[in-house]
């Protein structure tokens, strides 16, 4: 089974393999975390982003990570929260696998994930939490060995400590 870590912290910062980026279906960045991988990554990302023409909510891309301490970024666009009703908990649930995927086949042994869909999405904190969870922990790996899930506030912390 995977080792899985929580921390508080900026995912910018992190010199892991890959970070998972919350993004949406454009790839063109956009405010929260989508915003703050962009910049710090520079507007080589966008470039490469551009390139996709999209993504589906609870697909994924990989780009390079440019100029951040990360190899590599992947991009899931994550459900937009309504009542759950609505497949939510089902495209969360790919958004968690299809990022695993896309690490496992670029060989990544270190894989940080933005708490998908908890910001401007609006989907329920804990309600993510035990799907980003369960997903990661039922996740057959061979390449990634470490998942971080980094939470950007105390409160969201707090959630990943309990739930784990
Ligand atoms: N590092 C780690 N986590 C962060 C950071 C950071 N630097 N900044 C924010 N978070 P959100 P969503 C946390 O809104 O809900 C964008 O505009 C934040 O506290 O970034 O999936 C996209 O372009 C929250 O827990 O993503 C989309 O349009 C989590 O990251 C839309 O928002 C996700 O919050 C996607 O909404």
């Amino acid at each position: 089974m995977v080792e899985i870590e929580v921390l508080q912290g900026d995912i910018t910062k992190l010199k892991v393999d890959a970070i998972v980026n919350a993004a949406n279906c454009s790839l063109l960045g956009g405010g929260g975390v989508d915003g703050a991988i962009h910049r710090a990554a520079g507007r080589e990302l966008l470039m490469a982003c551009m390139k996709f023409g999209g993504c589906q909510t609870g697909e994924a891309r990989i780009t390079p990570g440019f100029k951040l301490p990360a190899k590599f970024v992947i991009h899931t666009p994550g459900p937009i929260y309504n009542d759950g009703l609505h497949g939510e908990p089902e495209l969360l649930r790919s958004c968690y696998e299809n990022s695993m995927k896309l690490a496992e086949e670029n060989g990544c042994e270190t894989v940080a994930f933005s708490a998908i869909s908890t910001g401007v999405y609006g989907y329920p904190k804990k309600a993510a939490t035990e799907i980003a969870v369960k997903t990661v922990r039922e996740y057959p790996t061979q390449n990634v060995k470490k998942v971080i899930f980094c939470c950007f506030g105390e409160d969201m912390l707090k959630i990943y400590q309990k739930v784990l």
